[in-house]
């Protein structure tokens, strides 16, 4: 049945209320109690008469989130998906792609949705190649199930359909992971870091450039337990000195009572290689851990001091680019040689242009101090994701149903995707090689949303509207969902069975997520979706290993190291593992530091490189050969400033993961009157005549979004601050450069790569101007939490 759009907006409203404002429904005695593990904690689900009347954390998880209780609404969420559906006039054959987005929809059978799907593989397949189906997944934020990983899935079954182009690297550490390998012979930002109790035991001063663990580890990539927050507090109890530098004043930076360095954004390479030079002309820095473990200072400090480009890059010049007093970029230096400091840096600071300076200047800095592979002293690139100091208990993870080979080896970087679909045949440099973007005919989303991590939303809105087809599986319907021809309405995680283990880096537990609820409306399983595909396409053996989900699961677990019976684990619904003997003595760095010989690094010398002839002999301007400033084209006191002199940037939300809770009730809680909150400084604001509550237009030349005022002495004046996330909702979607009313963010972030070496995003490099916003059509609000169609 297709309701017309007013019918549609009264019933969703109208369920929506019923399910919002019902009081907490309390447990009772007959409820079904049942376990599961999500991204946002471990938990148990009372379920009553087959719905799930309560959610509540199961008594491991140390500080239980409120994004845990959020999951509940999300499941009955009026914008589910409930039937498969297709774009109309995909469906009639008279294939309007310009009114992607912007077309109804029609219900179809599971048959006639799978047919369409098989079909257009193969036309694309035979008329174009495999190289012509673009996934559009990179990471793995969907749910943290080791069988039903819809990217995982997805590459199986396209692996066996003969390949697909596919992306490399990533949006949350792009820069870092490709330069780092160069510097310290490792991605670093990834890899385990000193234990926690070496940390408090021994640190004394915590420099965090931009990091907010107590926001960023609310969620875990597989489990979170939460048990990071203690350890910071214990710190803090124990008299540990934090400085946070950070445009923003960050949650952890208020929760610790942290000294607050206001910077402006994008601009803390300048104040690295100041405290840098600080160092080195005031004679501070550890000669013997220079030439003993380093490569490269002498040419390096060439550019330091301007011998190479007549530029001192002293605390004066670094103060009148990052704001930071002359004075502090001093005083913080000489602070960090009297102290045991650890050095930290978030990956926002690196999503910037040529955010790879970022960390290369960090490891500069670090070399410079001397502690690296000292306990609770030298680096710590990791810092607020996933609890990379917890100890590690050795229990061994659950096998993930793996992905499978890819006959296709063209690898896109992962920001490039509008460029992609709009250039066909067009030659990028990255790290050293040279790619081709092939002619991308028919995007494939599963577990993951575009239209909405990726930057310059109304760029990459104009190359979906190329393609010739574009598949997406969801349980709601996204705007990622809402821009596609054939939409697959999928279960949720409470909706099928699975396993997992958490937290990422400690591995304490194995969890069984047990199905809490039958699948809802339509939805099926992705796993369950693929099968059927591979089954049409002949290979449905090759896909299920003969196994069904149940029996991988059982497999799955049969990897882990534990003497509990899978009977006995599921029944339970946990098994729990005691950190490994000495694990929690690690330090990072350490081999390295006592034996630079035998435990050399990865890199070319074997040492860390402060000038690196690999990269410098790429050539690339953008990414020279040793950690440098590179003036931005969209930053401070850029041409562009003047006509949009706000820095944006766009933090991970507080109380969503990503897109995923935007349309939970939890947003009521920071939406201001529907759209994502601006922060803007109290200046700033009464400057402009703004005050708490007004909605706006915040605009430059790639878009232009709503957003509500949210005037605050907690942001840097100049700077302005909107999370990622919020779904996309075009005032007017058939126009592609529609305002935004949502407020989502990447309508006003740019594409531009980080510099040719890591192609990565640099979403924080961003300029805006802000005025008043107008009449704005009254009816599209509610596109914003309702879909309009079926
Ligand atoms: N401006 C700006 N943009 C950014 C960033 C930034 O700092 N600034 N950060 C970036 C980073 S680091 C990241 S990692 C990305 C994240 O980008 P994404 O991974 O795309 O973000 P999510 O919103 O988590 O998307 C997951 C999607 O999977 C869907 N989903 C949930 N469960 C299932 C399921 O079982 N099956 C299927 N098929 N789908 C499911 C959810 O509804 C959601 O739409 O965003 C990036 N974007
Ligand atoms: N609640 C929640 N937690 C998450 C996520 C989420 O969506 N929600 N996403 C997860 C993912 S996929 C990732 S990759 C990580 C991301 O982790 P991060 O990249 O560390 O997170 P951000 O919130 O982007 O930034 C952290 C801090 O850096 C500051 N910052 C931004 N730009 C600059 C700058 O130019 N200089 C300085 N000095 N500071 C700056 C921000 O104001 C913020 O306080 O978080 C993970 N954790
Ligand atoms: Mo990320």
């Amino acid at each position: 049945m297709l309701l017309n759009r007013r019918q549609f907006i009264r019933m969703a409203a109208a369920t929506f209320a019923a399910i919002a404002y019902s009081p907490e429904v309390l447990a009772s005695e007959g409820d079904r109690v049942i376990t599961h593990a999500t991204h946002m904690g471990p938990l148990k689900a009372y379920v009553r008469n087959g719905k799930i009347v309560k959610i509540e954390a199961m008594g491991m998880d140390m500080d239980p989130v409120d994004l845990l209780y959020a999951l509940k609404d999300v499941t009955y969420s009026p914008n589910r998906i409930k039937h498969p559906c297709v774009r109309k006039s995909y469906l009639d054959g008279s294939d309007k792609r310009h009114l992607r987005g912007a077309e109804e929809f029609v219900r179809v059978s599971w048959d006639e949705a799978l047919d369409l799907v098989a079909e257009s593989l193969i036309k694309t397949r035979e008329e174009y190649g495999n190289e012509s189906i673009f996934k559009t997944t990179y990471a793995r934020w969907s749910h943290p199930g080791r069988i039903h990983q819809a990217s995982s899935l997805q590459a199986r079954m396209l692996g066996l359909f003969g390949g697909f182009t596919d992306i490399v690297g990533d949006y949350s550490a792009g820069a870092a992971t490709r330069i780092l390998p160069y510097v310290v012979g490792d991605m670093e930002v990834y890899s385990r870091q000193t234990a926690r109790d070496v940390v408090l035991e021994n640190t004394e001063l915590i420099l965090m450039w931009g990091t907010d663990p107590f926001k960023t580890e609310k969620v875990d990539y597989h489990v979170p337990i939460h048990s990071d927050f203690e350890w910071f507090r214990a710190m803090r109890d124990k008299g540990v000195k934090f400085v946070t530098i950070d445009p923003l004043k960050s949650k952890t930076c208020r929760e610790l009572g942290s000294e607050w360095v206001p910077i402006r954004a994008a601009s803390d390479v300048p104040m690295i290689l100041a405290m840098c030079y600080t160092l080195y002309i005031e004679g501070l820095y550890n000669k013997e851990f220079i030439e003993k473990y380093t490569v490269g200072f002498y040419t390096f400090l060439k550019y330091l001091t301007g011998e190479k480009d007549g530029v001192v890059k002293d605390a004066a010049w670094a103060e009148k680019i990052c704001g930071v007093p002359a004075d502090k970029i001093k005083e913080l230096a000489r602070m960090s040689v009297k102290h045991r400091t650890l050095v930290t840096g978030s990956w926002a600071c690196q999503r910037i242009q040529n955010g790879e300076q970022f960390h290369w200047s960090l490891v500069a800095l670090g070399s410079m101090i001397g502690q690296i592979g000292l306990p609770g002293g030298g680096l710590y690139l990791n810092m607020a994701y996933c609890t990379a100091g917890a100890p590690y208990s050795g229990a061994g993870i659950p096998i993930m149903v793996s992905q499978g080979g890819n006959p296709v080896q063209t690898l896109i970087p992962a920001s490039r995707m509008a460029e992609l679909l709009l250039n066909p045949g067009k030659t990028i440099e990255y790290n050293g090689k040279r790619l081709t973007y092939p002619n991308i005919k028919l995007i494939y989303s599963a577990g993951v949303t575009p239209i909405g991590h990726q930057p310059d939303v109304n760029k990459l809105i104009k190359g979906v509207r190329k393609a010739d087809t574009v598949i997406t599986h969801e349980p709601w319907w996204t705007p990622t969902a809402k821009y596609s021809d054939i939409v697959l309405p999928a279960t949720t995680s409470f909706e099928r069975n699975d396993l997992t283990f958490g937290s990422s880096y400690g591995v304490e537990y194995v969890f069984a997520m047990k199905q809490i609820i039958s699948p809802l409306f339509e939805a099926r399983n992705d796993y369950d979706i693929f099968r059927d595909l591979s089954a049409k396409f002949g290979f449905e053996k090759e896909f299920t290993k003969g196994r069904s989900i149940d029996e991988w699961i059982e497999w799955s677990y049969s990897k882990v190291r534990a003497e509990v019976s899978f009977a006995d684990f599921w029944d339970k619904g946990y098994v729990h593992f005691p950190p490994l003997k000495g694990s929690r003595d690690f330090v990072r760095h350490a081999d390295f530091r006592n034996d630079p010989v035998k435990k050399h690094l990865r890199t070319p010398s074997g040492k860390i490189e402060l000038f690196s002839e690999k990269i410098a002999s790429f050539g690339y301007r953008d990414c020279p050969g040793h950690p440098a400033w590179i003036e931005p084209s969209e930053g401070i006191g850029s041409y562009l400033s003047r006509k949009y002199p706000f820095q944006l940037i766009s933090p991970h939300p507080e109380h969503r993961l990503h897109s995923q809770l935007d349309n939970s009730d939890l947003s009521k809680k920071y939406k201001i009157s529907g759209r994502e909150p601006i922060h803007i400084n109290t200046e700033d604001a009464s400057r402009m005549g703004l005050k708490e509550g007004d909605l706006v237009e915040v605009y430059n030349n790639r878009g232009k979004v709503i957003a509500g005022t949210h005037v605050s002495d907690g942001i840097i004046k100049g700077v302005v601050a909107i999370e990622e996330g919020a779904w996309f909702a075009a005032e007017d979607p058939a126009d592609s450069n529609s305002r935004c009313i949502s407020g989502q963010v990447n309508v006003l972030t740019s594409d531009r790569p980080t510099s040719r070496l890591a192609q990565a995003i640099s979403a924080n490099s961003c300029l805006v101007a802000i005025r008043c916003c107008g009449k704005i059509k009254s009816e599209s609000f509610s596109q914003i939490n309702y879909c309009q169609i079926h």
